[in-house]
């Protein structure tokens, strides 16, 4: 069957070992030393084992990795863009040298695989970013993950599959490349045209990759990428709801679904041609390669990393040798006046073009307005508006910091019984003395159990943000890098509210409630905030509440306002 040609004259690889075997490894595991991957390494592991990566028979050597990172190709010149490493610690690799078999366990400790590690090498990753990617900007995510995540020493060698990773998420909708070749060889596609994605369908990339499904007459694998994609990227969960709901779209029998574990890099054009051979290694006979394919975003200078149409030239180029064919992504747009949706080089003068950027979607989602109808699909949209619910339904802290005696508890008190009056969300109060009689009983005052004592109630505060509720925490939290973290960890998931109590320390110490200012001073309490251990009072705070003015009945009505007027109560 041409249409199955295999890529590079080669074997479709399946890197499993049978099952007497497997089994006989995994008696023998414990003797070998064992690298826990990452959720990178793990991806990466899978396709190569299933055969997604083939010809690839396990992380590269130094060889092929120099030139797979010099010229796209390996060692046998076989066409590779994108170097597949194993990247470990300086401690992990101190004993391991060519020749060990080390094992490769998941993130529970299952043996995925072994790996007879034939190199051991420490890269130059500012040469491999400017190499692989074009730019050491680690803006882009690839040069960021490859400089500030990838562990400094690379290990290569042929890897020997023991179990696959195991999935809990929609099994059937993943396939390996043989699964996927046998699917269609059951329905009887000889031409198949892939779909790469990273975000939800909406009408357009349903009517665009119809036509260029009709335009070479194959049938249409939507095959998403549900490893990893670009920071910030809409949760693959929500997408493949949403995908489910597209394909009920399409005319029946023509297209199907699946799910690609990848871990994407977004290097654009060298990643278009990664893409091409991963969906040559399915049984794909086309590929859809439209502006901007796997884009980074812009650089720290807002410039785009790559021209919109670099991918599709490099494609060109390379097509012949790659075996699979391209098909330029047309833009689509929806004509008003038609009522239908068009290739931009189909309208006439006098068409009415309707356009909603991708920022301007987002924005409607999040502020709860409406969506047309004709930009996407009910249940693609309904889905959407679950995941990312409008502010007045989503998580949020509100993080009180001051001096001790400042007010913060008794503000945060009065702010817990208004917000549980209003009803609208579940409301949890990790005050500052609470949390040291319990999560943080066995902490002293030091700045390194102060910064522990402050990161335990940012985890626990972003875990209800995430959850869509409420915390108010109100510690002390002296120091500016603490509260920093803590806002940007909270801020991903949910609203950020930090609430400066300003009482001046004399007023704090003026009543001192607990007698501690007094005992501070003459020197039988150390470290105290304000007298011995600095308080670097915020600069940014959402709400700065000087309690010698406001009741606290009042400063607790001043927060509530803000939080209206933020869009998070209603
Ligand atoms: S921190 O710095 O954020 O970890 O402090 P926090 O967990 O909020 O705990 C502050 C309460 O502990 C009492 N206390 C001290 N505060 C500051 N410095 C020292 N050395 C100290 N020792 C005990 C104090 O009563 C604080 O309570 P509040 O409610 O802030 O007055």
């Amino acid at each position: 069957m041409g249409a199955f040609k295999q890529p590079h004259g080669g074997e479709l690889k399946d890197l499993y070992l049978p099952e007497h075997l497997a089994d006989e490894v995994k008696q023998h595991a414990s003797e070998y030393p064992s690298w826990d991957l990452t959720p990178r390494q793990l991806c990466d592991l899978d396709l190569l084992l299933n055969g997604a990566f083939s010809p690839l028979e396990g992380f590269l050597g130094k060889a092929d990795y120099k030139k797979v990172c010099d010229d796209m190709r390996l060692e046998s010149r076989v066409l590779w863009p994108i170097p597949i490493t194993l990247d470990v610690s300086e401690a992990f690799a101190e004993g391991i040298a060519a020749g060990t078999t080390i094992a490769l366990r998941d993130a529970e400790g299952v043996l995925i695989a072994t790996m007879d590690v034939s190199d051991v090498w420490t890269p130059d990753k500012q040469s491999e970013a400017k190499r692989v990617f074009g730019t050491t900007d680690d803006t882009h995510p690839g040069v960021d993950y490859l400089l500030h995540r990838a562990e400094p020493v690379y290990l290569g060698g042929r890897v020997h599959g023991v179990e696959p990773p195991t999935f809990y998420d929609f099994k059937l909708l993943r396939d390996t490349p043989s699964e996927l070749r046998g699917r269609f060889r059951k329905l009887g596609w000889r031409k198949v045209v892939a779909f790469q994605t990273r975000n939800p369908l909406h009408r357009a990339h349903q009517e665009l990759t119809f036509r260029a499904a009709r335009e070479v007459d194959a049938n249409l694998l939507i095959h998403p990428v549900v490893g990893m994609t670009r920071p910030g990227d809409i949760d693959h969960f929500t997408r493949v709801r949403c995908y489910e709901h597209v394909l009920e779209e399409y005319p029946e029998q023509t297209t199907t679904l699946s799910l690609l574990n990848l871990a994407m890099r977004m290097a654009g054009p060298r990643e278009a041609l990664w893409h091409a051979i991963i969906r040559k290694n399915y049984g794909c006979t086309h590929l859809i390669v439209g502006r901007d394919h796997a884009n980074p975003g812009n650089d720290r200078n807002g410039e785009p990393f790559y021209g919109p149409y670099d991918a599709q030239e490099l494609f060109r180029q390379h097509e012949r040798e790659l075996d699979i064919t391209m098909v330029p992504f047309k833009e689509v747009v929806y004509v008003e006046n038609k009522a239908e949706y068009l290739a931009a080089d189909e309208t006439e003068p006098g068409d009415k073009v309707l356009n909603l950027s991708g920022a301007e979607f987002r924005r409607r989602l999040r502020e709860d307005l409406e969506i047309p109808e004709w930009f996407s699909f009910p249940k693609v949209i309904d889905e959407l508006r679950r995941a990312h619910p409008p502010k007045y339904q989503q998580g949020f802290t509100v993080f009180f910091t001051g001096l001790s005696g400042s007010g913060k508890s008794t503000i945060a008190n009065a702010l817990m019984v208004k917000l549980l009056e209003d009803g609208s969300r579940p409301v949890t109060l990790l005050d500052g003395d609470i949390v040291r009689k319990n999560l943080s009983s066995e902490l002293t005052f030091s700045k390194e159990h102060r910064d522990l004592n402050i990161q335990r109630i940012g985890f626990v505060a972003n875990e209800i943000t995430k959850n869509r509720g409420i915390a108010i925490c109100a510690p002390i939290a002296p120091y500016t890098h603490t509260r920093r973290l803590v806002r940007k960890m909270i801020s991903e998931h949910g609203g950020f509210i930090e609430v400066f109590v300003a009482t001046p320390l004399e007023v704090c110490e003026a009543r001192d409630r607990k007698g501690l200012y007094a005992k501070a001073r003459a020197g039988i309490l150390k470290g105290f905030t304000g007298i011995d251990d600095p308080y670097e009072e915020p600069v940014n705070a959402e709400i700065v509440l000087d309690t010698q003015e406001l009741s606290p009945d009042l400063a607790a009505h001043r927060v509530l306002i803000t939080l209206e007027k933020l869009g998070y109560l209603r």
